[in-house]
């Protein structure tokens, strides 16, 4: 006789309070129904054995109700959750499942949440919308800059540094990841130091300029650290998200400061990187946008790291758009009043590289470039400005060959670096 699976009910249709995953399953010697159903079951209300359950506790059940050749999709209850607590619903959908003996590999690729989950959440406090307001820029990419070397420097140099940054026609300046309140750069006097820097570059240059302020650390010291740049009147913060975990996300945007929120997701290659095992960043950026930040790592498809243009283009899509359709890979996800966050393009990026990134992921982005900006022959500023011309140029529709000949700072780049 088969073995009854009681987690798998093929004709099963999703209600709209279900939240759906979709996994890419390869299983262990066994058939992919039986690996669903222990999927199913491992991330609910199930265990190893049969325990003799309650009606209440069934209703609780997962379901898969789709499986074609690697990928299942998996419905649960709502219920299932504290909706407004993300590693819950983690602990559940991407919990024990991945160390299972009954799968060879599994990928969490896409998650779509019910009304009732995105309820429970704020979402960016500024979004697209917001960022382009506070920094007053209408129509054109922003431009953005890590200081490098990525950590070493003292606040002295640090601050000299995104001052230069600024007036060559940075937007955005922030610290690296791995920066933040250490012995060489405390975080106190960098953050006092880089704020007077910005303010004396807006009064020069009349532009907006807004200090990306890393504040990761244990949660009680980084809700310390992002009121005191609120007391200073900084505009944003900025927070390694998955080393310091989905709590501390919750954490930084629940206490709701009138900051803005930058997100760097060092270490989403640990679960994105396999294709075939682990968790896709599309789940990662949709935990993002839900938690809500307002700024989020996407890659570059041309730059140092590894992912190609075609998944940044959906990623981007996933968290800039209002809707999103199912495709293969992909589940829909509507986005009721959840604003969008404005991607990053960042990782080995310069002027040269400009062009493919508009072309490719548009006008909402963030092109963020350290090596490429402070590496310029002629120092900082003048990357800063090369990069901004490089902008102008593909905004105004000009080659940047062409720009280069009456703009020094892009030809000395392009010189470097190629186009
Ligand atoms: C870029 C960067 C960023 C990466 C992160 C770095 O510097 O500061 O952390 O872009 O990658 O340290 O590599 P460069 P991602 O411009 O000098 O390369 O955005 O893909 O998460
Ligand atoms: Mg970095």
């Amino acid at each position: 006789m088969p073995e009854k699976l009681d987690f798998v009910n093929l004709r099963y249709k999703p209600r709209n309070s279900d939240l759906i995953c979709l996994f890419k399953i390869s299983p262990n010697k066994i058939s992919m129904e039986k690996a669903a159903n222990t999927v199913a079951l491992e991330s609910s209300v199930g265990t190893w054995t049969k325990v003799a359950g309650q009606e209440y506790v069934e209703k609780l059940k997962a379901k898969v109700f789709f499986v074609k050749g690697n990928y299942v999709k998996i419905a649960y209850p709502d219920t299932l959750f504290e909706k407004d607590n993300v590693p819950n619903i983690l602990s559940s959908v991407a919990g024990n499942i991945f160390g299972m003996k009954a799968v060879k590999t599994i990928r969490l690729e896409d998650i779509s949440f019910p009304k009732s989950i995105l309820r429970s959440f704020n979402g960016p406090k500024f979004g697209i919308e917001g960022i382009r307001k506070m920094m007053k820029i209408k129509d054109r990419p922003l431009v953005g800059t890590i200081i490098k070397p990525k950590i070493g420097l003292n606040t002295e140099h640090h601050s000299r540094s995104a001052y230069e940054s600024w007036i060559g026609g940075c937007d955005f300046v922030k610290d690296d990841e791995n920066l933040a309140g250490q012995k060489f750069n405390e975080f106190e006097k960098r953050l006092a130091k880089t704020l007077e820097m910005a303010d004396k570059a807006e009064n020069e240059t009349g532009e907006k300029k807004a200090y990306l302020v890393n504040v990761t650390a244990e949660t009680k010291e980084m809700i310390k650290r992002a009121q005191l740049v609120e007391n200073q009147g900084g505009k944003y913060v900025m927070m390694d998200i998955l080393t310091a975990g989905w709590a501390a996300v919750q954490t930084l945007r629940e206490a709701n400061f009138k900051m803005a929120i930058h997100a760097h997701r060092a270490m989403h290659a640990a679960f994105d990187r396999n294709p075939d095992h682990g968790i896709n960043m599309m789940v990662i950026a949709d935990f993002a946008r839900l938690i809500g930040v307002d700024t989020l790592h996407i890659g570059t498809g041309i730059g140092k790291l590894e992912g190609n243009i075609k998944d940044i283009e959906e990623l981007q899509e996933e968290i800039e758009n209002k809707k999103i359709k199912a495709t293969k890979k992909r589940l829909e996800q509507k986005w009721w009043n959840i604003k969008p966050v404005l991607g990053v393009s960042s990782g080995g990026l310069h002027p040269g590289h400009v062009p493919f990134l508009i072309k490719h992921l548009g006008k909402d982005l963030v092109i963020q470039a350290g090596g490429g900006i402070h590496g310029h022959p002629s120092g900082t500023e003048a990357g800063a400005r090369a990069m901004r011309q490089a902008v102008d140029a593909v905004m105004k529709k000009i080659s940047l060959e062409e720009y280069a000949k009456t703009n020094k700072e892009l030809r000395e780049a392009l010189e470097k670096w190629g186009g």
